[in-house]
């Protein structure tokens, strides 16, 4: 009989957790028991999770006891005081937020890229953010072939990206610049509707935004190479769903774009759509509800003899977050020892 699990998901009422609990039962994720936790503004609130309905509970002490694994969607406020509570409790936390991306005790992993990373975790392993998530599944089998020496890249982000608040801010204004209305930012600093934003999350004393630094420094760590040079430009869209980015890499060896195609199309976690002359190419409202990272474009970068460039595009809510969460709980569950946790007191 296969083994099943206590789950818990912290989170369970925003846009990342509610896209979790589909992904739990889409999967066929072994539940014994689910365990919906948010703040105390919605325990009591009912949610559905495969066909039932189950009551959200405020997160606080207790909340994680019985547990074998907690997928953690609270932002990293949460996260910073419930992870380390929930893995001294003996829970195997999958954390989705920034707040332990960088701890060294904390494995950041992908499972297409370095699935092995999570073997050393004490209790608490991060989820990636979602642009890095996305461009590194589609680096990875270009890395392993001829090296990458510097990647560019431009994202162009949706708006779920921000949560509920983001999907409701463009519904919103959109509707009302349609019925010529006047449209009052509230989540954004600038109108996003019929708009294009150069900035996610805060500014930087390097004039990045956290954002863009989130993408640098998670390279570093998930590829495990602190030579790769990376720049990036953040930017928020008025699309709902799916993030798309614009990247350019310099490889440690040439490779043709033929070559990279062949790769990629026989890489875990991608698909190819790359027949521009016939229109075919990686779009957001494709890749939407889709778990695998469209990658097309594929060409010869003019400006550099050992560069390539490629649009890469993936849904931000399902392999940005959800979807790598539960990948990674399913890694855990293939070795049974890896449920164990030490996290110090
Ligand atoms: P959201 O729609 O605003 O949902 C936030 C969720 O967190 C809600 O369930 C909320 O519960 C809960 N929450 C907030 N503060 C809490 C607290 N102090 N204690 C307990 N629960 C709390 O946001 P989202 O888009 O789902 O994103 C949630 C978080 O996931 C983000 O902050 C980020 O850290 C992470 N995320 C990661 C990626 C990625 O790139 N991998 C992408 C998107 C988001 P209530 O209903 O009680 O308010
Ligand atoms: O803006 C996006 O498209 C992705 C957002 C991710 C995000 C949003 C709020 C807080 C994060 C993240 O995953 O890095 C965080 C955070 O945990 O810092």
């Amino acid at each position: 009989m296969t083994k099943e699990y206590n789950v818990g998901l912290l989170g369970a009422t925003g846009a990342v957790g509610q896209e979790m609990l589909k992904n739990l039962a889409e999967r066929g994720f072994p539940v014994k028991s689910l365990r919906p936790l948010a703040s105390a503004r919605s325990a009591g609130q009912k949610i559905e999770f495969d066909g039932a309905e189950v009551k959200v509970e405020a997160v606080g002490p207790g909340a994680f006891d019985g547990l074998d694994l907690c997928l953690f969607s609270a932002g990293a406020t949460a996260s910073q005081e419930f992870a380390p509570m929930a893995a001294r409790a003996g829970v195997t936390v999958v954390d989705n937020s920034s707040c332990w991306r960088q701890d060294p005790r904390v494995p950041l992993v992908i499972p297409e890229v370095n699935p092995g990373a999570v073997k050393k975790h004490r209790g608490i392993i991060a989820n990636p953010n979602c642009s890095t998530i996305q461009m590194l599944v589609a680096l990875k089998p270009i890395y392993d072939a001829v090296g990458i020496r510097r990647i560019v890249v431009a994202t162009y982000q949706s708006v779920s990206g921000t949560g509920q608040k983001g999907i409701e801010e463009l519904s919103t204004q959109t509707r009302q610049l349609l019925s010529l209305q006047e449209a009052a930012p509230k989540v954004y600093p600038h109108r996003i509707a019929f708009n294009c934003l150069p900035h996610i999350d805060v500014f930087m004393d390097n004039d990045y935004t956290k954002e863009e630094m989130k993408m640098v420094n998670e390279t570093l760590k998930i590829f495990d190479d602190q030579n790769i040079k990376v720049s990036a430009t953040c930017v928020r869209i008025p699309v709902f769903y799916c993030h798309s980015e614009a990247i350019w890499i310099e490889t440690g060896r040439p490779i043709s774009p033929e070559a990279a195609r062949e790769l990629l199309a026989r890489a875990p976690g991608i698909l190819v759509v790359d027949k521009p002359k016939e229109n075919q190419y990686p779009l957001a409202s494709v890749a939407s509800g889709r778990d695998e990272v469209f990658v097309g474009r594929i060409r010869a970068d003019l400006s550099h003899e050992n560069g390539l460039t490629m649009w890469v595009v993936a849904d931000n809510l399902r392999k940005g977050a959800a979807t790598n969460a539960v990948e990674i709980a399913e890694l855990l569950i293939r070795d049974p020892t890896l449920l164990k946790t030490d996290w110090p007191a």
